[in-house]
């Protein structure tokens, strides 16, 4: 599924050791309890040689192989000995060891592999939930990555001034909104929508608890998100109406469920898959500010055909690089109509002889959702 473009000619890669490489921990030690530190003491693998004397100045040669990812970032694949490495995913990564299942399913505890992060050549993270790797067993419980593989779908956020990858390698954004309780908000779906634009990912839309409201009063909102060309789908959670489409939707599918607290995401999932067993916020605990139950993304399998990740609240979910010029291009609706404007560069907002504002006034583009674009650059910029 990986559509990064695989490099064509394996190179050798210098790399510095790390210093607190050189501080081993004893091979007794081996047995002891889980040690991060042990990425290091099975880091010798095929296709690497250590030259050099000064333990400081010691190099070594890899042999790797480059790739450009979606998103333009070289990514080094070191060599891995398919002999012993399994491919597998990233259920949920942290810091010091990510789980990761293999093929069957089976969950391991793993550390990365120094050396990934020695050649790591931006700030992203080593590992990210989503990410397809290899690694290499070591017992029946614990092992080594070895190698991340090209990341397609890729959600991330800013914190602290840093790119952090909420969840790699996904096939949809579902955007779950409420008709009410909490009351629906077309700016919030909107900007989901934008997020997905970017990151491109499919978005679905979802309107849950269509069982508060008359439904044939949306009939105007859904109908221009038709219109567009996005999936949308009236559910309940209550009565089951649209659960069986979305299901459908799902099913075979890496999805990204987004959405304000409260709107019935633990409860949607939990109609599609019994098993799921998420738990259902009461309403009184929901008004609660400032209150997250999910802190880091992480993936639940489906039934045994796709994944859902649960995303932590909105406010950690920013469009954090989306710089007013391009807002345009992720509004399906005005795209078509930016090339017609004077200035190349036109924000749609105070310009002459702008195509955007005449497509409004002329009732091609919705009024509600030029104001939508107008508010997300005012306060995004
Ligand atoms: N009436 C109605 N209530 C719902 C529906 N879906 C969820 N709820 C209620 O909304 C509240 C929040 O649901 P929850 O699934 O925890 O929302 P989440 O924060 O998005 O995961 C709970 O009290 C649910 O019982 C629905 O379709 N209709
Ligand atoms: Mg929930
Ligand atoms: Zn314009």
């Amino acid at each position: 599924m990986g559509k990064g473009k695989r490099g064509s000619d394996k190179k050798k890669i210098r790399t510095s050791f790390r210093k607190n490489r050189t501080v081993r921990t004893r091979q007794s030690d081996l047995t002891a309890s889980f040690d991060p530190e042990r990425a290091d003491q099975l880091d010798v693998c095929q296709g690497e040689r250590i030259s050099g004397k000064g333990e400081l100045t010691r190099k070594r040669t890899v042999v790797a192989a480059e790739t450009v990812e979606d998103d333009g970032g070289v990514r080094i694949l070191p060599e891995i000995d398919r002999s012993v490495c399994r491919l597998g995913r990233v259920l949920s990564a942290g810091g010091l060891q990510s789980e990761v299942a293999d093929d069957a399913g089976k969950v391991f505890r793993c550390a990365t592999r120094r050396l990934l992060k020695t050649l790591s050549t931006d700030e992203r993270h080593v590992v990210a939930t989503g990410d397809r790797v290899w690694f290499r067993p070591d017992g029946e419980q614990e092992g080594i990555i070895e190698r991340v593989e090209p990341r397609h779908g890729v959600l991330d956020r800013m914190s602290r001034g840093r790119r952090q990858l909420i969840v790699t390698n996904v096939d949809q954004l579902l955007v779950v909104a409420s008709a009410a309780q909490p009351y629906l908000k077309p700016n919030l779906i909107d900007r989901y929508l934008v997020t997905a634009e970017k990151a491109r990912i499919r978005p679905i839309l979802c309107i849950n608890k269509i069982d508060l409201v008359e439904p044939s009063d949306l009939q105007p909102l859904i109908g221009a998100y038709c219109q567009m060309g996005y999936a949308v789908v009236c559910t309940s959670a209550v009565t089951g109406q649209g659960i069986e489409r979305l299901k459908r939707w799902l099913t075979g599918c890496e999805t990204v469920v987004s959405g304000q607290s409260g709107v019935g995401k633990s409860s949607l999932l939990n109609q599609i898959d019994d098993s799921l067993g998420l738990r259902v916020a009461s309403i009184s605990a929901e008004t609660q500010k400032g209150r997250h139950t999910t802190t880091a993304a992480r993936l639940i399998p489906l039934g045994n055909d796709g994944y859902v990740v649960d995303t932590p609240g909105i406010r950690q979910f920013q469009l954090w690089d989306v710089i007013a010029e391009e807002v345009d291009s992720y509004f399906r609706d005005l795209r078509p109509f930016v090339s017609g404007c004077k200035f190349p560069d036109c924000t749609h907002t105070h310009e002459i002889e702008c195509a955007v504002k005449d497509a409004v006034i002329e009732g091609y583009i919705d009024q509600r959702r030029y104001e939508s674009y107008l508010h997300l650059i005012q306060t995004d910029d």
